[in-house]
C-alpha cells in the first residue's frame, strides 16, 4: 500500500527534530567540558564593590622579609604637596605613624632594607618646625623602605649654639643604640617636595638640599652643603667627623664641604627637580648670631681637621627620652670658652 504524503512529511519532520536535540546536545556538551566555570557564580564582589580578579594561579606570592627591598622603592609617589599653613596636633602624627617603634625607630616588613640610616637633626626651641618635620617625614621614609632612626640632638643651656658639634654627638650617640652605616644629616625645618630624594647613602658623599625655595629652587652657590646631607659611617670617618668649634651661624658647612674635598671625595647630588625642598620660614634664633670667625676657619680646614672633628669631641649627655616618634638626646656641649 503507497503511504500518503503528509505522512512522509511527519517522519521528516520528527527526524530533524531528533536530529537538532542530538546536535543541541553534543554542543552543549563540548562546551560545559571546555568551560568548567561556565556553570559557576559570577566573582563575589569585594567589599569595596569591586569584582574580585580571576585567580589563575592560586599560590600567593610570600613576603619574604629577608628579600632585599628593591631599589628605587616601589611605594614611592614623587613630587609631595608641602604646605605650612596648618598647624599639626603632635598627638594626631603619632596616631598617623602607630607602626614607628618609640624613640622614632621603624624597619620595614615584608624585606630586608639595604640600609640602616640614623637621621640626626641639631635641635633648640624649635617644637613647631620639629612637628612638621616628622609629620612629613616619617611617611616619606616609609615609603623610601629604610630601616631608619630619628635623633634629635637639643642643645641644652644658654650657651651660643653649635650646629656641626651636635651633628658629631648624634653621630656617636646613634651608634650606641644600632649599627648604623648611613647617617643624615637634616636641619629641623627643611622638608623634601619629592619622596624620590632618597634619604640615604650613596658611594659619595650626597647633599640632598639642593633645590630650596628660599634660593628659588637652585644651588646659592657650587660649594654649597648645608641643610641636608648624607654621609656613610666610612666617609664620615674618613674626614675625622665635622668641627666642633664652630659657635654661632655659618661657615660650619662650608668647612665640611672642604674637608670632603681635601679627602678626594667628590660630592653627589639630585636633580634640580627631585631635589625641591621648603623651609619653614622663622627669624633668627637667639644665642645663633652669624659666627664673625667663620671666614678665617673655613680657610684653615686644612690645617685643622685632623685635630678638630670626632677625634677631639667632648660632651655631656644630660637626659635621653625614646619618644614615640623620635629619641631626643639633650647634651651640653660646652661653650666657646671652653
Ligand atoms: N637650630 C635650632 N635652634 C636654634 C638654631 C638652630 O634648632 O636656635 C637648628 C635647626 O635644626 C636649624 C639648624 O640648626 O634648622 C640650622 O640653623 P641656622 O640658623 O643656621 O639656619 P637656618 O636656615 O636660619 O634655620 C638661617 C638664619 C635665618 C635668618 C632669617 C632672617 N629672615
Ligand atoms: C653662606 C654660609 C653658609 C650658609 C649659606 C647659606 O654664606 O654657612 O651661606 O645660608 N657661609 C659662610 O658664612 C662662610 S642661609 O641663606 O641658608 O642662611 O649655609
Amino acid at each position: 500500500m503507497k503511504e500518503l504524503p503528509g505522512a512522509w512529511l511527519q517522519k521528516a519532520c520528527r527526524l530533524l527534530v531528533v536530529f537538532c536535540a542530538l546536535h543541541l546536545s553534543a554542543v552543549l556538551f563540548y562546551y560545559l567540558a571546555g568551560n568548567p566555570r561556565s556553570l559557576q557564580r559570577s566573582p563575589e564582589p569585594s567589599p569595596r564593590g569591586l569584582a574580585l580578579p580571576r585567580r589563575e594561579t592560586p599560590t600567593p606570592r610570600p613576603h619574604n622579609s629577608s628579600e632585599p627591598c628593591p631599589d628605587p622603592s616601589p611605594l614611592l609617589v614623587g613630587p609631595l604637596r608641602v604646605e605650612f599653613s596648618r598647624t599639626v596636633e603632635m598627638k594626631k602624627v603619632e596616631e598617623e605613624n602607630s607602626n614607628v617603634r618609640p624613640g622614632g625607630r621603624y624597619t620595614p616588613k615584608d624585606c630586608a632594607a639595604l640600609q640602616k640610616v640614623a637621621i640626626i637633626i641639631p635641635f633648640r626651641n624649635r617644637d613647631e618646625h620639629l612637628k612638621y618635620w616628622l609629620y612629613y617625614l616619617h611617611p616619606i621614609l616609609q615609603r623610601q623602605q629604610l630601616d631608619y632612626g630619628i635623633y634629635v640632638i637639643n642643645q641644652g643651656g644658654e650657651e651660643t649654639f653649635n650646629r656641626a658639634k651636635l651633628l658629631n654627638v648624634g653621630f656617636k650617640e646613634a651608634l650606641k643604640e644600632y649599627d648604623y652605616n648611613c647617617f643624615v644629616f637634616s636641619d629641623v625645618d627643611l622638608i623634601p617636595m619629592d619622596d624620590r630624594n632618597t634619604y640615604k647613602c650613596y658611594d659619595q658623599p650626597r647633599h640632598l638640599s639642593v633645590s630650596m625655595d628660599k634660593f628659588g629652587f637652585r644651588l646659592p652657590y657650587n660649594q654649597y652643603f648645608g641643610g641636608v646631607s648624607a654621609l656613610s659611617k666610612e666617609q664620615f670617618e674618613k674626614i675625622n667627623g665635622f668641627p666642633n668649634n664652630y659657635w654661632g651661624w655659618g661657615g660650619e658647612d662650608d668647612d665640611i664641604y672642604n674637608r670632603l674635598i681635601l679627602k678626594s671625595m667628590r660630592i653627589s647630588r639630585p636633580d634640580a627637580t627631585i631635589g625641591k625642598c621648603r623651609m619653614i620660614h622663622h627669624s633668627r634664633d637667639n644665642k645663633n648670631e652669624p659666627n664673625p670667625q667663620r671666614f678665617n676657619q673655613i680657610a684653615h680646614t686644612r690645617e685643622t681637621m685632623s685635630l678638630d672633628g670626632l677625634n677631639s669631641l667632648s660632651y655631656t649627655v644630660l637626659k635621653t627620652e625614646h619618644l614615640p616618634l623620635y629619641t631626643k638626646i639633650t647634651v651640653d656641649v660646652g661653650s666657646p670658652k671652653s
